[in-house]
């Protein structure tokens, strides 16, 4: 038994002096002294030889061996991953900290979220739906029947997995969906991203961003919208804009009208943004179509309602005088950090 003693304590020196500064050394210590085959079971099957007067003394001398060995392996162990993390023995903490640049939130962004404020504090939820839309959802429920002249303008992408399926050209389409699910009173917005077969330019591009708005209940009248659409721009703009309608044409709104406000380059006194005249137009709006309503079973005789229309890349043009429509999908910070510090 002396024999055995002396070899476990020439392993305890071992173990002692044993160093690791990867975990794959770590393991080369485990497998060594704790693993199956290890030098901790080897000793330990020395029992058996021992007389039995002296089992009692060797056990202990062995349990102390196999708790010797577990614990140089967990120090091991914790030795390793702080070093692997680095550990504070390894870091210098008098380094500088690493710098994270910080993005700046994106123009479109911006003017987005102040639209859909505003008109939150007009009571307008906001509804989103998918980009991929069908016929029926973009065109058909808003009264643009497959031969219908005002399609080629709202010319677009189609999905040629489904000759139906197409990118949406305005988000009217999530207005349909709310029309479908919900029942009047109905005040949503719809923000979102939509397509057309555009050629690219400073003045086109083949997606932009829209925001529209739908307000369906009894009573509602052409006096709401301008007055909505009035506050709206106020809110936005400041308290100076002045504003005024003209008559337009969509198929899916019955009258309709465009609204411009007044310069906010030049005042009003004429200058090249307004082209002399005063005046931009920033969005286009109308009484619901009774047809539009009828389509979604909503009775035409007792519920009226409003829509309207705008380019988020114009209002932000007008907001910010930006002159040209590709610097807002380039990604250059000499463009974006311009906006810094806004909301
Ligand atoms: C439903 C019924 C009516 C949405 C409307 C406009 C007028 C409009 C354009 C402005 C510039 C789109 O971004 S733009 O090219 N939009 O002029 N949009 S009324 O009318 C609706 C929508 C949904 C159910």
């Amino acid at each position: 038994m002396e024999q055995i003693v002396q070899q476990i304590e020439q392993y305890k020196q071992e173990m002692q002096a044993f160093e690791a500064t990867t975990p794959a050394q770590v393991e080369a210590f485990r497998i060594k002294y704790l693993g199956t085959k290890g030098l901790v079971k080897t000793v330990m099957g020395e029992m058996k030889n021992v007389p039995n007067e002296q089992k009692k003394v060797f056990g202990q001398i062995l349990n102390e061996f196999k708790e010797f060995a577990e614990a140089r392996y967990t120090a091991l162990k914790e030795q390793t991953e702080g070093v692997a993390a680095g550990g504070d023995q390894q870091r210098d903490i008098t380094l500088p900290g690493e710098v994270f640049p910080v993005g700046t939130r994106h123009p479109l962004n911006i003017v987005r979220n102040q639209i859909v404020s505003i008109f939150g504090r007009l009571g307008f939820a906001v509804a989103e739906g998918p980009e991929i839309e069908d016929d029926w959802h973009n065109f058909g429920a808003m009264n643009l029947p497959e031969d219908h002249p005002a399609r080629d303008m709202q010319d677009t992408f189609y999905i040629s997995q489904n000759p139906d399926w197409l990118l949406r050209t305005h988000t009217s389409s999530v207005q349909a969906r709310v029309m479908e699910t919900q029942k009047p009173p109905i005040r949503v917005i719809c923000p979102g991203r939509v397509y057309r077969n555009e050629t690219i330019s400073a003045r086109a591009h083949c997606f932009f961003h829209q925001v529209e708005g739908l307000y369906i209940d009894e009573n509602v009248s052409f006096a709401d919208l301008k007055q909505t659409l009035y506050f709206f721009v106020q809110e936005l703009f400041g308290k100076h804009v002045k504003v005024r309608f003209r008559p337009s044409y969509f198929p899916f709104t019955e009258p309709s009208a465009e609204m411009d406000i007044s310069c906010q380059i030049c005042g009003g006194d004429g200058c090249n943004i307004c082209k002399h005249t005063g005046w931009v137009e920033i969005l286009g709006s109308g009484m619901v179509h009774p047809k539009v309503l009828e389509n979604f079973g909503i009775d035409s005789n007792k519920y009226t309602g409003f829509a309207f229309g705008m380019g988020i890349e114009r209002i932000t043009q007008l907001k910010y005088q930006v002159n040209d429509l590709r610097l807002y999908s380039q990604n250059d910070v000499r463009f974006l950090k311009q906006f810094t510090g806004a909301v």
